[in-house]
């Protein structure tokens, strides 16, 4: 595919560094006039002049039309203009095709012609692509492109174009006015994104398969602004911030970002999470198909609660504990694709997990030995619940267990407790439903690190806050985080070596409904 040739030819590159959107200075309200105006004129092959270090050819063979938009991209001081009813190529040596939809009848506003700018900063790289030896300069070029944006005052049908493989492309049941934003100018397409949430989580990953090109994307996370990649930009990884707003907005983000095509993309979270001691213990790494967000609730102080409540949680609509929602905000539960779920767990039935330390073995062995937290860990399909509140002890364990089961039916098992998962799946399903990213290829995996109640006879407390019983090898932080690693890692190298055969072909289809509870990706939910 295109973008491959325009990956390996980037392969070198050290930073990548994207500006912000920025606002062109087209006048509001005007209706662009076809550059070069002949209705019916052809254009073919125009080679451009050098720009900076690298050539660029551009070829059209294209025939105008009368008011049409003319999307125009520049490369460096140099401007590519894509005529009316057709798409314009870019063909440089390192292969970078450009593929723009042109609409018709447009009106285009301020809020339409949005530049994208982007400087790509590096090396010369030298390869032999079928006998032919390539040189690609990509220093210092800046490349700005246009998005095209179609108005919704359009009221002639879009010609033909092709953003790159398809995403964002017009597809017969979107309607023309209704593409904001294709991936026309990506440069990247991962073939898997690891979503950490935290450093930790993502040292591992960084270190050990050698993610050492930065990509800088607008609006990360302050505290990790960077996408991870390694040499030959297959494999990234990106870390979001803790919590669901962070989750939410670096997704979103990354997501959104016109450097990136995800359409093909694996997506495996990767984190840390508390666990239920019914089905996990310290070390333990679930891979769910549920995720439930159950902080979506109405909650009274404890003191207010009545005697035959359990807890002060109601959910929304209902007026006690444990009542089916009347309302969805549609977050609240995520069904993910079970049969890639399974794949995933099959890859990593040859890993030895780590029993971690000691002191690891002696919390879990104040657990009950009928529960899972007394035995060594394991790879457990099982759900996890989502809430920024981090919640600990056997009365919020137990609301957690019954939200997670209430909002799903009974149909997720809960086991592991966290603060992103939900936040993150929402932002790719919205991706999915613009064609931005397939739903379907979520894997959501997360490594217990300690448990979400003590056991029997230690106050909670005591458990929750002292010392001595917090520190990071008591909780199996270590534990969790390796096991995490070399339990997901199994799955990360089968995308990358079975690509052809298995992954990009979409092998794994899921048998089971995927999406949110309100479908909104379609199909009909099974809870
Ligand atoms: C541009 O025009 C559109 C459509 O009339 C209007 O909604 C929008 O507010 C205008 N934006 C600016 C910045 O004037
Ligand atoms: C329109 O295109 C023709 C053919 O490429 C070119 O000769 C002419 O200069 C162009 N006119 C304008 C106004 O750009
Ligand atoms: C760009 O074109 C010039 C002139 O044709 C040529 O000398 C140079 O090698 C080309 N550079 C690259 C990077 O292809
Ligand atoms: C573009 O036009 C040229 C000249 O007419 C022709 O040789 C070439 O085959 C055309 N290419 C495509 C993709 O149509
Ligand atoms: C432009 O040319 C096309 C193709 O010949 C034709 O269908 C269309 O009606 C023309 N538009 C105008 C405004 O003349
Ligand atoms: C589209 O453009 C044509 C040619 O300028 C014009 O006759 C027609 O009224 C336009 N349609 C709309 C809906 O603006
Ligand atoms: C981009 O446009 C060119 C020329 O029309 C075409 O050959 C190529 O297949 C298009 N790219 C994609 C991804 O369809
Ligand atoms: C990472 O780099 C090291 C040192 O160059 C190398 O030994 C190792 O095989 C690389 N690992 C991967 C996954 O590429
Ligand atoms: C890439 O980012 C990491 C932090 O995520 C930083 O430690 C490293 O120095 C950066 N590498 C480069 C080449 O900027
Ligand atoms: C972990 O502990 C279990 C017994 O609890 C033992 O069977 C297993 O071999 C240990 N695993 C490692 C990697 O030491
Ligand atoms: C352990 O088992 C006892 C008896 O079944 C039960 O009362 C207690 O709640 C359990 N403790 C934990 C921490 O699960
Ligand atoms: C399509 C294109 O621009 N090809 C050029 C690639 O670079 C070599 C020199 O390195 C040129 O000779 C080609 O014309």
């Amino acid at each position: 595919m295109l973008l491959t040739g325009l990956v390996t030819g980037l392969a070198t590159i050290s930073s990548v560094t994207a500006l912000p959107f920025r606002r062109n200075s087209g006048v509001n309200g005007t209706t662009i006039a076809p550059a070069n105006g002949t209705n019916g004129t052809s254009a073919t092959a125009t080679t451009l002049p050098t720009v900076g270090p690298s050539n660029y050819t551009v070829i059209t063979n294209t025939t105008t039309s009368a008011s049409m938009v003319v999307p125009t991209t520049a490369f460096g001081n140099t401007s590519v203009t894509v005529l009316p009813g057709g798409s314009a190529t870019a063909v440089a040596n390192n292969t970078v095709y450009h593929n723009y939809t042109v609409y018709a009848n447009q009106t285009v506003t301020q809020e339409q012609l949005t530049t994208f700018t982007a400087i790509v900063g590096g090396t010369t790289v030298t390869q032999t692509v079928g006998g032919e030896t390539i040189t690609t300069e990509v220093g210092g070029t800046t490349i700005e492109t246009e998005l095209p944006v179609a108005s919704a005052t359009s009221s002639l049908a879009s010609s033909t174009g092709n953003p790159n493989g398809g995403a964002g492309a017009p597809d017969a049941s979107v309607p023309s006015c209704q593409v904001v934003q294709s991936n026309s100018s990506a440069y990247f397409k991962p073939k898997v994104l690891i979503i950490n949430m935290f450093e930790k989580e993502q040292t591992a990953w960084v270190q050990n398969l050698n993610l050492t090109e930065n990509i800088t994307v607008p609006m990360l996370s302050p505290s990790y602004p960077h996408v991870h990649a390694n040499k030959n930009l297959s494999i990234m990884s990106f870390t979001t911030g803790e919590a669901e707003a962070n989750a939410a907005a670096s997704m979103t983000a990354l997501l959104s970002s016109p450097l990136f095509d995800f359409t093909e993309t694996y997506f495996l979270i990767s984190g840390i999470a508390g666990g239920s001691p019914v089905f996990t213990t310290i070390g333990s790494v679930t891979f769910a198909k549920f995720a439930v967000q159950i902080g979506s609730a109405y909650e009274l102080d404890s003191r207010d609660v009545p005697a035959n409540w359990s807890y002060g949680y109601v959910n929304y609509g209902t007026d006690e504990p444990n009542k089916y929602p009347k309302t969805w905000y549609g977050t609240e539960v995520f069904e993910l694709n079970e049969n890639l779920r399974n794949r995933a767990i099959a890859l990593a039935a040859d890993v030895t997990l780590t029993n971690g330390t000691e002191i690891n073995a002696e919390m879990r062995a104040l657990y009950n030995a009928t529960d899972a937290a007394y035995n060594a860990p394991k790879v457990v399909a099982c759900d996890t619940a989502t809430s920024d509140v981090y919640w600990k002890g056997v009365r919020l364990a137990q609301w957690a267990e019954n939200t997670v089961h209430t909002f799903t039916n009974g149909s997720a098992t809960y086991c592991s407790t966290q603060q992103e998962d939900n936040a993150s799946l929402e932002a790719i399903l919205r991706a999915a439903q613009f064609g931005l990213a397939d739903f379907n290829r979520v894997v959501l995996s997360r490594g217990i690190s300690d448990f979400d109640r003590p056991p029997a006879d230690m106050s909670n407390v005591y458990f929750s806050f002292t010392e001595e019983n917090r520190t990071t090898d008591r909780a199996g932080e270590s534990a969790a985080l390796t096991n995490l690693y070399s339990v997901g890692l199994p799955f990360v190298e089968d995308v990358v070596s079975n690509w052809d055969s298995l992954y990009k072909v979409n092998h794994f289809v899921p048998k089971n409904y995927t999406g949110d509870v309100l479908e909104t990706l379609g199909g009909k939910k099974n809870f």
